[in-house]
């Protein structure tokens, strides 16, 4: 490639002319162009001008395995060479998908062994609520498809994945949402506990939501429920241990299957392959993507359990859904290559007994202290700083958001690339993490805490 014959200021001009950029405001990224992120190794990623960022969010909540790792390009080489592409419908296969479905049977709870290929989270959890559906129907109950989700859920950003999902704002911007989907309350103490609610009692309630919507709707009209173990992107909200049991019995109870999407917190974010082990969880289906190939190509595959994958196989004849890369044979290559370097190097186990317990300790220790910090929270490797005017009333700056983006901005000013969502500052490493690197990043993270104190006190 030849962009080093280009100046950042030529590159921005042309991004600022032709590419439309994700969950942008066109506009702002004009004025102050594009960074240019050229170059990355570790756990660090490096601008077109040499500055070195630690990458605190490992890319978008993907790279476990780190960046610059040989084996998995030799791995995308070898397979393209040998055969580049070719297609898994019409009575087709190629070995990678397939070897890549018996792996991930065997690292998937007992209850799963059947896999389905898509290209993105979004696209799994398309194909996630078309299969339920469908299993209903085949059931001879079509009327059971009501979805029961969560406000501020995250769940992609196609038409399914945005109706899936609780963000008002995609909601707006939809013109419509797939029919039948209702949100109810995220299981988020911090804020929505009430005044005496121990943290047990809460995540009772909360999950309490679910069989309130699941009576409303009668349980002959509903279908599934969906949720992400800990929700990512609305801001690493981690339920209390009292929610994922409850959820369960109530799925349980009224014969409401339950949809994981699991594709942040899969592929050992929690400190186990699957965060369903981590809360002990059976869930029918579970949607992964980003962490199976460490972002290194895009895939992504839908977990289907035995019960949905049994009558879709013994009574559904053709079912019609599936993407011209569904099983893409270079990408299940990669994903098979950094499966085998996350079992090989440990980085599940190392991030159960080791990484995670530290990065928690510290995030407790010495960023929960500083005076803008209203709460610290963490499971695994992936945590979360919420960031507070008053540390006793909770009491936001205002208006809301404003002051995680300040600390984000000083962050990665001072060499820490983390992610803002209103006012939670968000952590999801590279699982290759060490205790040196936790002893970094809180470094640069109270620095970046100390200066944007200063400037939020003083406005
Ligand atoms: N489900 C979950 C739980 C996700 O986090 C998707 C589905 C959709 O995956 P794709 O591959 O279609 O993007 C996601 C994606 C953020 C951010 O800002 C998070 C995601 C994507 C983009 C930005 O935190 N998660």
């Amino acid at each position: 490639m030849t962009y080093q014959n280009y100046s950042l200021k030529q590159l921005q001009q042309i991004d600022a002319a032709h590419h439309l950029h994700p969950f942008t405001d066109h506009k702002e990224l004009r004025d102050i162009g594009s960074r240019m992120i050229t170059r990355a190794e570790g756990p660090f990623i490096y601008d077109s001008e040499g500055t070195e960022l630690l990458d605190g969010m490992a890319g978008l909540w993907c790279v476990n395995v780190g960046y610059g790792r040989d084996e998995l390009a030799e791995a995308a080489y070898a397979q393209m060479k040998e055969m580049p592409y070719y297609n898994s419908f019409f009575k087709c296969s190629t070995p990678t998908p397939v070897l890549l479905s018996k792996k991930l049977a065997e690292l998937a709870p007992k209850n799963i062994n059947q896999v389905f290929y898509g290209s993105s989270g979004s696209e799994s959890n398309d194909t996630a609520l078309r299969l339920v559906r469908h299993y209903w129907a085949l059931e001879g109950k079509p009327e059971k498809n009501r979805i029961i989700s969560r406000k501020m859920a995250y769940h992609g950003s196609t038409v399914a994945g945005t109706s899936l999902g609780g963000m008002d704002g995609m909601h707006h911007q939809l013109g419509g949402a797939v029919p039948n989907i209702v949100h109810v309350m995220m299981p988020y103490a911090y804020e929505l506990a009430l005044p005496d609610e121990s943290d047990h009692d809460f995540g009772l309630r909360a999950a309490k939501a679910v069989e309130d919507a699941i009576l409303e709707a009668g349980a002959d009209n509903v279908a599934a429920f969906i949720g992400e173990p800990i929700m990512g992107a609305g801001g690493v909200k981690i339920p209390p241990a009292s929610y994922w049991p409850e959820i369960q019995r109530i799925c349980r109870k009224y014969d409401v299957l339950l949809m994981l999407d699991e594709v942040i917190t899969g592929y050992g974010r929690t400190g186990e392959w699957f965060a369903a082990q981590t809360f002990g969880i059976e869930a029918d289906t579970i949607t992964t993507a980003k962490a199976l190939t460490s972002g290194y190509q895009p895939l992504s595959a839908l977990l289907v359990g035995d019960r949905i994958a049994s009558t879709l196989v013994e009574k559904g004849g053709e079912f019609y859904h599936g993407y011209t890369y569904s099983g893409h044979p270079v990408a299940c290559a990669v994903a098979l290559k950094n499966l085998e370097i996350i079992e090989r190097e440990g980085l599940v186990e190392r991030v159960k007994t080791d990484t995670g317990p530290y990065f928690a300790q510290m995030l407790k220790q010495r960023i929960g202290s500083h005076g803008l910090v209203g709460e610290v929270r963490s499971v695994g490797l992936m945590g979360a700083i919420e960031i507070v005017k008053d540390k006793a009333t909770k009491e936001r700056f205002s208006p809301g958001g404003s002051a995680a983006v300040v600390v984000r901005d000083h962050a990665i000013a001072n060499g820490m690339m983390m992610r803002a969502t209103g006012d939670s500052m968000i952590l999801s490493p590279p699982l290759i993490w060490t205790r040196a690197t936790i002893d970094m990043a809180c470094d640069r993270i109270l620095k970046a805490l100390d200066l944007a104190e200063a400037d939020l006190r003083k406005a």
